[in-house]
């Protein structure tokens, strides 16, 4: 008897430049789960949408280097589906049935989007829909494909549970329509801070390229901002993990930690007796080198768009099919029947 492996469903939004923040918190654990898991990875560009604007004719170029990324990080199309949310159109339709399932004030409860606002500046009214709406779309996403793990940062974990909170009240109506996902986080990493405000989320969206180290940072940026990095002024200076007080070297040794695949706890014993300003010399060396690997790959990926172009064209066909037999049991159920 051959059982099947659990599904997991990952996406990142080609919102922008992708940042050390979305490798740590998601992508660097991908590789390894396709050993265990039926994996599906997903470019969210409908979910991009939400937060581009401007530059709308740039979104195909983020796609295909958001698709470069995953490969990079050692995705591998034979082995795990990997599509483009667009190209599939049961998301959009799900979406809409999911919306007349939710709920006004449990969205409103989303700290993401009262985060998101806080950022802009701007309020309630001038925000776009879609960005309210965003978590039904993104339980969409995940609901589509009787999914049961979810790889995602901290700031995920309240529309992972807003999402079997949907699948629960539709379940409750309709029978077991959708299995209930639960979210994987890792301890440490789950949620990389800005290196100047390190209180804040790392974020591709971030006005200030100081906060942010990008994947395709250079050298000479990562040596910059590192060194720039706040740590704090504690005398005599010493190196340990705790986020509240210590919220930059905190930050740097998940950094590190991630880069070095060394656990925290050896790094602590590692670095002590280490000055901060060495301490930084040893996180830019690794996060450089570490980089340095990745980009190599991700350039070779990336200047080969047919080979790009037909992973996402195979992957929406292996998509569309598992999505369709969700979606047609859900049509069935709400009695939207196709005659002919
Ligand atoms: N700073 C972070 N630390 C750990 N994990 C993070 N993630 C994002 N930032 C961090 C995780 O990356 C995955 C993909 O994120 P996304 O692109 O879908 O959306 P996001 O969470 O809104 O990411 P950004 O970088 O903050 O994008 P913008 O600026 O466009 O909003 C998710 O699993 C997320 O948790």
């Amino acid at each position: 008897m051959i059982l099947n492996k659990p599904v997991l469903f990952s996406a990142v939004q080609p919102s922008g430049n992708l940042t050390i923040g979305n490798y740590i918190g998601t992508m660097r654990h991908w590789s390894s789960m396709q050993n265990n898991y039926d994996c599906l990875y997903c470019i969210a560009d409908l979910h991009a949408l939400t937060s581009i604007k401007n530059n709308i004719f740039s979104l195909n170029t983020l796609i295909l280097d958001t698709l470069s990324f995953y490969l990079a990080c050692g995705v591998d199309p034979n082995k795990s589906i990997i599509f483009i949310q667009s190209h599939v159109h049961q998301h959009s339709q799900l979406n809409w049935i999911l919306n007349c399932f939710s709920e006004f004030s449990e969205l409103l409860r989303m700290t993401q989007f009262k985060t998101k606002i806080h950022e802009k500046k701007t309020s309630e009214k001038t925000i776009n829909a879609a960005l309210f709406n965003y978590p039904i779309l993104m339980a969409a996403d995940i609901l589509l494909y009787q999914t049961n793990f979810v790889p995602v940062g901290q700031d995920q974990k309240q529309h992972i549970e807003l999402t079997r909170n949907i699948a629960q009240r539709f379940n409750n109506l309709y029978g077991s329509i959708f299995t209930l996902p639960e979210s994987l986080i890792s301890q440490y990493g789950s949620k990389i801070m800005s290196l100047l405000e390190p209180k804040k989320k790392m974020s591709k969206s971030d006005i200030n390229y100081k906060n942010v180290i990008y994947l395709l940072d250079d050298i000479y940026s990562i040596k910059f901002k590192i060194k720039n990095a706040v740590t704090d002024s504690e005398i005599p200076s010493k190196i340990y993990y705790d986020i509240d007080k210590k919220p930059g070297i905190s930050n740097l040794l998940e950094i590190l930690s991630a880069v070095t695949h060394k656990d925290v706890k050896i790094l602590l014993k590692e670095l002590d007796g280490v000055m901060y300003s060495e301490f930084k010399k040893i996180v830019i060396d690794y996060v450089s080198k570490f980089l340095n690997s990745l980009q190599k790959s991700y350039y070779n990926y990336r200047s080969n768009e047919s080979y790009l172009k037909k992973i996402a064209y195979d992957g929406a066909i292996k998509a569309q099919l598992k999505s369709k037999k969700t979606l047609k049991n859900i049509y069935d159920k709400l009695g939207l029947i196709r005659f002919h």
